[in-house]
This record gives structure tokens, C-alpha cells and sequence, in this order.
């Protein structure tokens, strides 16, 4: 048996054995798993000019289907791609929104231009237990347990185990990347299940989505209290910002911020140094374009200061004035609301039953840690759904927990992204960076990612570093400042 394993890792297969080796994964059975693979086929290399994925075989099943609440049929489904070139390595791709679909197994994110599949890792997507991207699949316990932890633990079992059949032997090397709901999930492997993984990408992660949903809607609040409202009282369809408004926002923000790391390029890398006050920006005659009125100020620094309770906390950490933020989302009209009660708010969020299995604020993590496993972080500094400032106090508060800034930096990273919205894209951001490279040379070669390099379409021709946290970029001085190679990673 061992002889044959040999022969199938070590001699090249002719398509035809590879066709029916894939094939064969419809017969594979795991004893006590209710798991079926229900499609498996040979891909064959996309032609040159196409995304550059290379020959595999690719194959979707399902874990655990049942009936649940209300008769509706629910089951854990996945797919998986095995590259024929295979690099001994397993890839878990992580979800977004609500998950409920299974999406291409690719393991793009934060993976620059070369995602993990045409690198030859072993890739798993799962939709985490439901079909559909809604939230009723809340109304049943197990597909909201599924959701909020059990299904990526199963996945990841199973997924392991389809692999080391293929192949003959298992995976070298597991890492779990994912941004957003996958950036929670990814947390939720490091604190749930620490020994699955040697290495975890967590971006913009969607870690407490009942209070990121206070904060949202605070901001919402702020500018509904000034916005016009019509003869019956309701607020007026026109925005409490212009275009005009907001470019004079950023731009206020970039006169007091983009230069203090050591460069005025529409990207502001020290945000810690970062003191902007709207106030500079009231008009001092009529409205023009050139100036806010005391009112829009007033919203905007009530906006930016974050929900508090009764108390005096703070609820959820504001947004950060960052050069992206004319994105949609924070500098919004009118919607509905022009009151909140935070400390309701707040009630409802400790009420929710959801909230305590999908939050991922644990940072009890020393079997994580212990094994040897590698945590990177990233965060869109204008990402308006999650709060990067929220991702830092997590980062700061699991530094705390586990012995202090020089025992987490030999195994975690948190990468600030400047300009950047929710997991990529924005008017002034480098979105493109390959932190996959750097959490494999780490967990395989011992060589710490200081910093990963960035480059994106809002700036052609330009790079930068993204410096692990608490440095940043800092522009040396001299040397052509579109190179990365001419910045340093400053305190
Ligand atoms: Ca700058």
C-alpha cells in the first residue's frame, strides 16, 4: 500500500488517470460522517490570456444535511480544489455577509495577484450551514450554531481528510485566510479551535457585528439631526453633506494628517499622529464650498467621536479620518433615525443570542500560540462597517493577555491599510498586497513579515510598505517617492 502511495505522489499522471483519480472522490466516505461528495470533476488549465488557474480537480459535497426548524432542509455544503501541481499545503478560504453560498474555492484574499489555488495549495469554501444570504436560517439553533462556529471546525476536518485521500498523504502545512465574516471566522479558528491551523490572515473582520451596528448607526444619527426636514417634519431627501462637502472634508483631513509621515501623498500612514479637528473648516461668512457650517461641524465631530452610554463609555470605536472616507457609508444623507438610545441599543445587543456565539473577542489563545501558530491581522483604515480602530483594541487587548508586545510579536501582525474601505477597493487606497506570502515564509521558514508591500489602481506605478502595527511608513527623505523601497517602518 505504501508503495502505491509512493507511485501516485511521485510519477506524473496522464490526464486520463488524474480524470478518473478525481472522479473516485464521488465513492469517498469518512466512517460516522454524513458527508457526500455530489460533483467531482477535472479542470483543465484556464488558457493563457484567462485567470491563470492551473489543471485541478474540483469537487462540492455536503456535511450533515437534515431537516430543521420549519421543515426547511439544511446541511454544511463545501467545495474543494485539488491542483494537480499540488505544494503540500491546505488553504480554508473564509465566507462574507451571511455566507449561504459556496463560493469558487480560489483563496484570493490577501493574496496580491496570485491567489493560493495557482500556487498549488489544496483550497476549501463552505456556505457554513445555510443556503441563501438572509438571516433566517437564525430561526434554527444548529444552522445559527453552524454559522457562528461549527461549521468551518467540521470543514476543516473533512476538507483535511478529502485532501489526504487524494493526494496519499496529508497536508504539510493549513492556513485559513479570510476577510470579513471571514475575517471573524478566521479569528474563530485561532480562539476555537487552535491547533487546526499553522497559519491565519484575519482582515476587516466583522468580530462584534451588534456593536458595529450601534456604531453605524450613531453616525446615521449624528447627520439625521441636522439634515432639512420637510412642512410634516420628515427629513428631506437632499444630503447634509455635497460632493463639494465631502472633498472638503478629505481635504481637510489630508492638510492636517498626510504629511506626518514624512510625505504629502494623498496617504496618511501615521494615523496615531493624526489630530484632525473639523472645526478648521467652519465658514466664517456665508456657505460656500470652501467652508461647513457650525452645524455640519457639530455632526461631524459628534459622528466621529463614537457612541457612548450613560456612563460615559465608549460603545463602539469611531471612524478614523482617513483619506478614503467620502467612501458610501460614513459621510451618508438622511435615513430614518435622528434619535438613539445607546445604552438600549446596548441591552438588545447583550440580549441577542447570536451575538455571544458569533463575537470573537476571546483572547485566550496559548494553545494557539503554543503550537506555533501564526495570526496576521489587516484593516482598511476607511473601511466604514467595522471599525479599524476596533481590530486595535483587540490587537492591544490580546497583546496584553498573552505576556506583552515582545512575546505576541513572535507570532502575531496587524497590518493598517491606508484609504482602504471594506476588505479592498477605495478613491486613495493600495489594496493589493500579498500577506500569504509572508504568513507561509513565517510559519515555514521562521522569517517575521516586518511588513508587506502594497500597490493598487488608485495609485499606478506606486508602492508602499504596510508596516506591522504599531509602526507605519515612513517616507525616508529622499529617493523616488512612488518606491516602497524608499520608506521605513517607523514608531
Ligand atoms: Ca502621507
Amino acid at each position: 500500500m505504501r508503495i502505491h502511495i509512493l507511485a501516485l505522489t511521485l510519477v506524473p499522471l496522464a490526464y486520463g488517470q488524474t480524470s478518473s483519480k478525481c472522479a473516485d472522490l464521488l465513492r469517498f466516505k469518512v466512517p460516522g460522517v454524513t458527508m457526500v461528495i455530489t460533483k467531482a470533476e477535472t479542470v483543465l488549465a484556464a488558457a493563457p490570456g484567462k485567470a491563470p488557474l492551473p489543471s485541478h480537480c474540483q469537487a462540492e459535497g455536503m456535511i450533515d444535511q437534515r431537516t430543521g426548524t420549519g421543515g426547511k432542509t439544511y446541511g454544511i455544503g463545501f467545495a474543494i480544489a485539488l491542483p494537480d501541481n499540488w505544494n503540500n499545503r491546505f488553504l480554508f478560504q473564509g465566507g462574507g455577509g451571511f455566507n449561504g453560498t459556496v463560493r469558487p474555492p480560489l483563496g484570493a484574499a490577501a493574496a496580491g495577484d496570485d491567489p493560493a489555488l495557482a500556487r498549488g495549495f489544496a483550497v476549501v469554501s463552505t456556505d457554513t450551514g445555510h443556503q441563501g444570504n438572509d438571516r433566517t436560517f437564525f430561526q434554527d439553533q444548529q444552522a445559527g450554531l453552524d454559522f457562528a462556529y461549527v461549521a468551518v471546525g467540521r470543514v476543516a476536518v473533512l476538507a483535511k481528510q478529502v485532501v489526504a485521500h487524494y493526494y496519499g498523504q496529508p497536508a504539510k502545512y493549513s492556513y485559513f485566510v479570510g476577510c470579513s465574516t471571514g475575517g471573524r471566522e478566521a479569528m474563530t479558528m485561532t480562539q476555537r479551535y487552535p491547533d487546526y491551523f499553522d497559519g491565519v490572515i484575519a482582515g476587516d473582520p466583522a468580530m462584534r457585528t451588534g456593536y458595529a451596528e450601534i456604531g453605524r448607526t450613531w453616525t446615521t444619527v449624528a447627520f439625521n439631526q441636522i439634515a432639512p426636514k420637510d412642512d410634516a417634519g420628515k427629513l428631506a431627501a437632499s444630503p447634509v453633506f455635497s460632493d463639494g462637502d465631502k472633498k472638503l472634508v478629505v481635504t481637510g483631513i489630508l492638510n492636517a494628517c498626510d504629511a506626518k509621515d514624512g510625505l504629502k501623498d494623498g496617504m496618511i500612514f501615521n494615523p496615531q499622529a493624526c489630530k484632525f479637528d473639523p472645526a478648521v473648516l467652519t465658514c466664517r461668512g456665508s456657505k460656500s464650498d470652501a467652508c461647513l457650517t457650525s452645524q455640519q461641524v457639530g455632526a461631524l465631530k459628534k459622528a466621529f467621536a463614537g457612541p457612548r452610554n450613560l456612563r460615559g463609555d465608549l460603545v463602539y470605536p469611531p471612524s478614523a479620518y482617513d483619506a478614503g472616507i467620502s467612501l458610501p457609508g460614513v459621510l451618508r444623507g438622511p435615513t430614518l433615525a435622528t434619535e438613539i438610545d445607546v445604552d438600549a441599543r446596548m441591552a438588545a445587543v447583550l440580549a441577542d443570542a447570536m451575538n455571544g456565539l458569533t463575537d470573537t473577542t476571546s483572547t485566550y489563545l496559548s494553545s494557539f500560540s503554543g503550537h506555533g501558530g501564526k495570526l496576521l491581522f489587516y484593516h482598511g483604515m476607511s473601511d466604514t462597517g467595522f471599525s479599524p480602530l476596533d481590530t486595535v483594541d483587540y490587537y492591544q487587548k490580546m497583546t496584553q493577555a498573552n505576556g506583552g508586545a515582545d512575546q505576541v510579536q513572535s507570532w502575531s501582525r496587524l497590518y493598517l491599510v491606508p484609504g482602504m474601505g471594506h476588505c479592498r477597493g477605495g478613491a486613495a487606497a493600495l489594496d493589493d498586497f500579498d500577506l500569504l506570502t509572508g504568513v507561509v515564509n513565517w510559519v515555514e521558514k521562521g522569517t517575521a513579515p516586518d511588513f508587506v508591500i502594497a500597490t493598487g489602481k488608485a495609485f499606478p506605478g506606486r508602492s508602499r510598505p504596510l508596516c506591522a502595527y504599531p509602526k507605519h511608513a515612513e517616507y525616508k527623505g529622499q529617493g523616488d517617492p512612488e518606491d516602497a523601497r524608499n520608506f521605513a517602518c517607523s514608531e
